[in-house]
């Protein structure tokens, strides 16, 4: 009767091992024989009710066929483990012949990488960086800069006029207007940021470009200190030794104005062949002036207690002359093989 069981034990147990091809299952089946309710441990149990004879032949019987069990199992963990194995190493092919990832490292673009030389300048001299509107009043683009209303410069073929109150900005002179309009004198700050004129792309134009302007108010402000903080500025951009003039010039919103030039960085002054300063041996770094009375008082300021300067320069001329670029169009095009050649972090 036991002997019978046994073998039917066996069988079953044969034909589940077939079909049970992963690890939940082969431990389902050794739980379901050898477990604590398992069917072999319950007939094993049968075995102190029987006689000594019948025990022995039995008890051998039931434990060889657990050896075998037991055996049977380990074999089908062992080959389902290496299955496993092959199947992963099947999808996980490494190539270890091709070429390893580049990482693309971050540069800063060669306009930033001036423009931030020219911001560190003026902030080691004292001066806060201010930032405004793009899209900008046209009382605070023309009107508070002592810009008349029948100006050249107001014309729509320069201007971009959003409607008849609102004008993209064509240059950053609203924002020194904004803050002589909020705070007290001393005031020392610039304004760097983009500035927009209907211009036609061409080599030297682009309707979007950068400026970056700067003031100073405070008492007893003269032409000597725009003179001293700018030739300063010039130097530590471009070499002690640069040479610097001023040159008379115009603009509404300076009196008296003039131009500061550098002696040309492409032919160090000579000229001769020169197509960076046309072979005049000078470049035309900035336009400045002492800030006209009238700018000063439109936004509160009174200029019998003070006076002050400012200038305006575009800081895409200085980056296209350093890095030799030929057009200016080249820095709004954001051609990476031709960014990659500035490789200053
Ligand atoms: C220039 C040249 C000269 C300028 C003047 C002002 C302000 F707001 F203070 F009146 N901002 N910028 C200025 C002066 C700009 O650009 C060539």
């Amino acid at each position: 009767m036991h002997d019978d069981d046994l073998m039917a034990l066996s069988k079953k147990f044969d034909a589940m091992l077939e079909v049970s091809d992963d690890p939940a299952a082969l431990e389902n089946l050794r739980l379901f024989l050898l477990g604590k309710k398992g069917e072999l441990t319950a007939l094993l149990k049968t075995l102190s009710a029987m006689e000594p004879d019948e025990r022995r032949a039995f008890g051998q019987k039931a434990n060889e066929f657990k050896n075998y069990a037991e055996n049977k199992l380990d074999e089908a963990r062992r080959q389902n483990d290496a299955k496993q194995i092959e199947n992963a190493l099947g999808l996980e092919k490494i190539d270890v012949t091709r070429p390893g990832r580049r990482r693309p490292v971050g540069r800063k673009h060669p306009l930033t990488q001036v423009l931030g030389e020219m911001k560190d300048l003026f902030v080691g001299m004292g001066f806060t960086i201010e930032e405004g509107p793009e899209i900008e009043k046209d009382y605070y683009n023309f009107e508070a800069l002592n810009i008349p209303a029948n100006h050249p410069v107001k014309d729509i073929q320069d201007t971009f006029y959003i409607d008849g109150q609102f004008v993209l900005r064509t240059h950053t002179s609203p924002v020194q207007v904004r803050v002589m309009e909020k705070r007290k004198p001393p005031i020392r700050i610039i304004a760097p940021g983009a500035v927009y004129r209907a211009d036609d792309w061409d080599a030297t134009h682009s309707p979007m470009f950068h400026q970056l302007e700067g003031m100073l108010i405070d008492k007893n402000i003269t032409f000597g200190d725009l003179k001293g903080m700018l030739i300063f500025f010039a130097k530590k951009l471009l070499g002690e030794d640069v040479g610097v003039r001023f040159r008379p010039s115009f603009f509404p919103f300076t009196e008296p104005s003039a131009e500061m030039d550098v002696a040309c960085y492409s032919c160090g002054g000579g000229g001769r062949g020169c197509r960076v300063c046309k072979e005049s041996g000078w470049v035309e770094l900035l336009g400045c002036g002492m800030i006209h009375p009238n700018v000063l008082s439109m936004s509160g300021i009174d200029p019998a207690e003070y006076t002050g300067w400012a200038f305006g320069m575009g800081p895409g001329r200085i980056t296209t002359a350093r890095f030799n670029i030929p057009d200016t169009r080249l820095l709004f095009e954001n051609d990476m093989q031709f960014l990659n050649q500035f490789n200053r972090p």
